[in-house]
């Protein structure tokens, strides 16, 4: 954890995407990320009796709903059902109107030729709507360079950490990461990871957030916005089912945005 303020940061974000999010942030006074994530519960003989956020309606709806509150929308395209161009081009609207970023959690993790076809091919080219796009480091720095070169205008985040019982992203793994994102600072500009990892010149985005604490059962484990951010020190708390949900995402999506403002002002005082 370090004492500079998102202000200070401004001038340490080498990536213009970057740049763009922390005024976001500072506009909103927001450090919210929502993420409009599936949950689908199954009945004994396993019938979908419920899901959620598997049509590009519930998405868009949800992108109108919590908008206002937050600086990142995370989509997850490939589990919408009905996914066209059209769904991309409503999102990006809705991003405009209530200024926000749209951060496509692909997780790109195999070589860089095949990476750059994902990235900008297939039915959903990510390259042409996404702000920010993500990228486990397990295949070497070919990913990061293929993402950078096919889409220059997106913000890259490398997976540093994760949330999930028993993932293998720890201590030499997380130092790499590290290492490869400052090798690509113009194109790198921050970290999944569950804190600040070391360097300020990078903002740290923490998924497995929720008031409550907490998890699911398939090893998904929540750490509360404060404890994250004013204590661990990661910049933008990501949640999903947390707000999802809720039965009033507005008012749910409210009460975590200033949760997490809150705590980025708690930090902030500490060093003062
Ligand atoms: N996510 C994690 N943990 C990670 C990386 N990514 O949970 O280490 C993503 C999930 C989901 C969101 O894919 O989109 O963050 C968490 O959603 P939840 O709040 O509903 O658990």
């Amino acid at each position: 954890v370090h004492p500079l303020s998102f202000e200070q940061r401004l001038s340490l974000i080498r990536n213009k995407v970057g740049r763009r999010l922390l005024e976001i942030m500072l506009k909103k006074q927001s450090n919210l990320a929502v993420a409009a994530v599936s949950f689908v519960i199954f009945n004994s003989i396993n019938l979908i009796l419920y899901e959620d956020v598997t049509t590009s309606e519930e998405l868009l709806s949800i992108a109108n709903e919590v908008g206002p509150q937050i600086c990142i929308l995370k989509t997850h395209m490939d589990i919408i059902q009905d996914w066209t161009e059209s769904v991309s081009e409503k999102l990006v609207h809705l991003a405009k109107l209530h200024h926000f970023l749209i951060f496509e959690d692909r997780k790109f993790a195999d070589i860089g030729n095949t990476v750059e076809l994902q990235l900008t091919g297939g039915i959903f080219h990510i390259a042409q709507w996404a702000d920010i796009v993500n990228a486990h480091i397990i295949a070497g720095p070919g990913t990061i360079q293929a993402l950078s070169r096919s889409a220059e205008h997106c913000g890259i985040l490398l997976l540093a950490q994760m949330s999930s019982k028993g993932n293998l992203a720890v201590q030499e793994y997380t130092q790499k990461a590290l290492e490869f994102a400052q090798q690509y600072e113009d194109a790198v500009f921050g970290f999944i990871s569950l804190g600040c990892i070391g360097d300020p010149n990078f903002l740290y985005f923490t998924p497995g957030v929720k008031l409550e604490g907490g998890g699911d059962s398939l090893g998904q484990q929540y750490t509360d916005p404060k404890t994250v951010i004013a204590i661990q020190g990661s910049d933008v708390a990501i949640v999903g089912r947390g707000i999802i949900q809720s039965s009033n995402r507005r008012e749910a999506a409210s009460t975590y945005r200033k949760a997490c403002w809150d705590a980025y002002l708690q930090r902030l005082e500490e060093y003062v």
